[in-house]
């Protein structure tokens, strides 16, 4: 699989100022929302998941119980309860099975549908995982194209969003984000 940045979704440049690379843990985020990556059933599990539904106590689960689950590459929204971030915004990525059962247009999809989500809930302020590179198996490389080009593509058409953090928990993970920042970075700067 071929995943490359194209010119068209090369980023305005106050949207550089808008994106933030964290090496850490997402559920100590001084965010409005963060994004867990979970599963359809939306009724916790291992991962991100895991520490999410821990760090925000059993209100959490009760009311993702009311939620119906999720579909793959959707999202849904609850409240923080004990976290520091005010909502948690549930989404599902796919599980990693080749590349060809429409994982890379279903990881895209987590993205635009949880900033979709914070918009509709006047959230600006928004930290995501990598969601998928876990347990769902994603190739790190790609998910992080995916995650990047999604998410600038989505500041370019909608000013409200303020920050976006991408949280990595593991150093493979931080240095993908980091030097693809940079090269989208280096190369837009080279045709300013
Ligand atoms: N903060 C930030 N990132 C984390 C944290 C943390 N506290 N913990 C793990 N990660 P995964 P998936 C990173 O497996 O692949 C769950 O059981 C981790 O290093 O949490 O989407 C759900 O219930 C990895 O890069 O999510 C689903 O069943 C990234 O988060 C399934 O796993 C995603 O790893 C979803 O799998």
């Amino acid at each position: 699989m071929r995943i490359s940045v194209e010119m068209s979704h090369y980023p305005l440049t106050e949207n550089f100022r808008k994106i933030q690379l964290v090496l850490g843990d997402l559920t100590q985020q001084n965010v409005e929302a963060i994004v867990n990556a979970a599963n359809n059933a939306l009724l916790g599990g291992g991962g991100v998941d895991g520490a999410i539904h821990r760090a925000a106590g059993q209100g959490l689960i009760e009311e993702c119980r009311t939620l119906n689950g999720c579909e793959t590459g959707d999202a849904k929204i609850t409240k923080g309860y004990n976290l520091l971030a005010k909502h948690v915004i549930h989404t599902v990525g796919p599980v990693w099975r080749g590349g060809m059962r429409n994982e890379p247009e279903l990881l895209a999809s987590c993205y635009r549908r949880s900033l979709d989500v914070a918009l509709e809930n006047g959230i600006k302020t928004i930290a995501f995982p990598n969601i998928s590179t876990g347990v769902y198996g994603f190739p790190k490389p790609e998910a992080t194209k995916i995650a990047i080009q999604t998410v600038f593509d989505f500041l370019n058409s909608h000013n409200e969003i303020e920050r976006i953090v991408f949280v990595c928990f593991d150093n493979e993970n931080y240095s993908l984000y980091a030097s693809n920042l940079g090269e989208i970075r280096q190369n837009f700067s080279c045709n300013c």
